[in-house]
């Protein structure tokens, strides 16, 4: 290797976009050297993608029929062109190509693609003098990858769910209960809607896994922590788990990429990487999940912390080092990169609902911050519950915001009530991870507001630090191919050392205020009683609100 530190590539292959992020290291020492990003729609018009979505035309000519719920498809095709296009850039960075010893990535969960029996030989020999997405379409059984926004296989979850004897034994070894966006369901339907399709099927990838195929010349294996997103895997022995996997469709078993340690080597860039954009023949490690990447890319590698993400919807997740499961069914556990578990709770009325109770009161977010300020803690026994949009924890099929003893009329306090519900829902539905709560780490754009991560700090009890990692899914990948590439030199670096560049700083730290935290430990029950009345499941909480807001 020539002289000066070694480079690993991160990718992250999201929804919209695929972003690269290169990091040079020097012994212990990590820093960001590029980091460019590509949208999908922008960058491939000729797709005709939406946010990263094909047109629903082609999701229903896709499948025979549309049933249930809203199907979400892209295409495998424009991936590759989008890998491609992003290692070109890398190529042309500037950068000392040479020093790349390892390249992962990371992918948006759930999506699958169905590749044909000659996908094996055609991958091992692509020809450096054509571009890769035009050799790829005809390797694939099936022209488009569904994503994690399908939402229509309701019916394959009950299915699945009653084939394994119920929810909750699905769950207890695979993580979750069946969703409908998880790739088993999505499987299932494919075999019953297309069964030639199916038949001419050899082998399903996630997407990280179909990537880093790509990049190996080779069906390469699938990592853990990209697996529990299948509804397929065991968590305790990280293998498929043979009864989900025979109740989901025939002949899975053999159609399925191997399992593989999150830091394996799949391979190294094949002879098209190198013939084609001259890049060496670098350790490709395996690919993960984003959720999975952005657990390493936030620097969460010990329990007791987790990351909060305020973005479009707000998600909490944090390392476990036990599987234990959600018993109320919303939340996911998943192999963590680390070799651990990871949990993770989403809920759709994140950024979404903050910024229609800004909306409706013609508020910028500096007013919306000045709201926060000038009313109290506790919002004087004010409940606002935010189903401004179907919610996924709980689950809200029906959306409907819900006031107690709150005026429409006031705006300072609906915003304040709308950023406590938030907050506090987060801190009542991810107790099921049972993890003490001493540290979160913010992320996501709503982050960048101080006053609402002082209501995070105060409702939790928790220091809260303000992570500035833009894309941690990338910077997460980058650090896994470097902490691969020392197991595979047979020198590996702990998570800490790794994980050192992530780690938001000091001066970020917003603490906890011991009489606020007060103030909510005696409202949460109270707002959890709110949300089961909204659900229909519990008496009027008005009266213990007037009780609090008089104490
Ligand atoms: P995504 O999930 O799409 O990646 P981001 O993490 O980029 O979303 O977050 C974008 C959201 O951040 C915006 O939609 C906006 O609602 C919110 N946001 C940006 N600045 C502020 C602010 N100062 N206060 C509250 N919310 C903010
Ligand atoms: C998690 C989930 C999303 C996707 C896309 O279960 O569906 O977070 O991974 O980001």
């Amino acid at each position: 290797m020539p002289s000066g530190g070694r480079l690993y590539v991160g990718l992250d292959s999201s929804t919209q976009s695929l972003t690269a992020i290169v990091i040079e290291v020097d012994g212990t020492d990590a820093r960001v050297v590029f980091d460019a990003s590509l949208s999908f729609d922008e960058a491939f018009p000729q797709y005709g993608t939406d946010h990263g979505v094909l047109p629903s035309a082609s999701a229903q000519s896709a499948s025979a029929g549309l049933r249930g719920g809203r199907e979400a498809v892209s295409s495998p095709v424009m991936w590759a062109d989008a890998l491609e296009a992003i290692l070109e850039r890398v190529a042309a960075s500037g950068l000392d190509v040479a020093r790349i010893a390892a390249i992962s990535g990371s992918a948006h969960q759930h999506g699958s693609v169905y590749l044909n029996a000659d996908a094996e030989r055609m991958l091992g020999r692509l020809d450096p003098g054509q571009m890769l997405a035009s050799q790829i379409a005809p390797i694939l059984a099936r022209r488009v990858a569904p994503i994690w926004l399908d939402s229509s296989t309701s019916a394959e979850c009950a299915e699945i769910a009653d084939a394994v004897g119920g929810s909750g034994q699905l769950a207890h070894h695979t993580g979750s209960r069946a969703f409908e966006r998880f790739t088993g369901p999505q499987i299932r339907k494919f075999a019953a809607t297309d069964p030639d399709g199916y038949a001419d099927t050899a082998r399903i990838h996630l997407v990280s896994s179909y990537l880093a195929s790509l990049l190996v010349g080779g069906h390469a294996p699938i990592d853990p922590g990209d697996a529990s997103g299948a509804n397929l895997m065991d968590l305790a022995s990280r293998q498929w788990w043979a009864p989900a996997v025979n109740a989901t469709a025939p002949g899975l078993a053999d159609r399925l990429p191997t399992i593989a340690p999150s830091w394996s080597v799949a391979g190294t860039l094949s002879p098209y990487w190198q013939a084609r954009l001259r890049l060496p023949p670098a350790r490709v490690i395996a690919w993960s999940g984003d959720n999975p990447c952005s657990l390493i890319g936030v620097g969460l590698v010990r329990e007791g912390r987790v990351a909060i993400s305020l973005g479009t919807s707000d998600t909490v997740f944090g390392l476990m080092k036990a599987p234990r499961v959600d018993p109320s069914g919303t939340g996911h556990v998943f192999a963590s990169p680390t070799g651990d578990y990871m949990g993770l709770t989403c809920f759709s009325n994140g950024s979404l609902a903050r910024e229609r109770v800004q909306d409706s009161y013609g508020f910028t977010w500096t007013d919306f911050s000045r709201a926060l300020d000038i009313t109290p803690p506790g919002n004087q026994g004010r409940v606002l519950v935010p189903w401004f949009e179907p919610e996924i924890t709980p689950a809200v099929a029906d959306p409907r915001v819900h006031r107690y003893r709150l005026s429409d009329n006031d705006g300072a306090a609906n915003v304040r009530a709308v950023v406590e519900a938030q907050q506090m829902a987060m801190a009542v539905h991810s107790t099921w991870m049972s993890v003490t709560i001493d540290t979160i780490h913010a992320t996501g754009g709503a982050a960048a507001n101080k006053e609402i991560l002082r209501v995070m700090a105060d409702v939790f009890g928790a220091e809260v630090y303000r992570s500035t990692v833009s894309n941690s899914a990338a910077l997460g990948a980058a650090l896994r191919a470097w902490h691969g590439d020392t197991v595979a030199e047979g020198t590996p670096l702990p998570w800490d050392a790794i994980t050192a560049i992530a780690q938001p700083s000091a001066a970020s730290l917003i603490a906890p205020d011991p009489t606020r935290h007060a103030v909510y430990r005696e409202m949460l029950p109270i707002y959890e009683a709110c949300e089961a009345h909204a659900l229909g499941r519990g008496p009027d909480p008005t009266p213990a609100l007037e009780r609090f807001a008089r104490r």
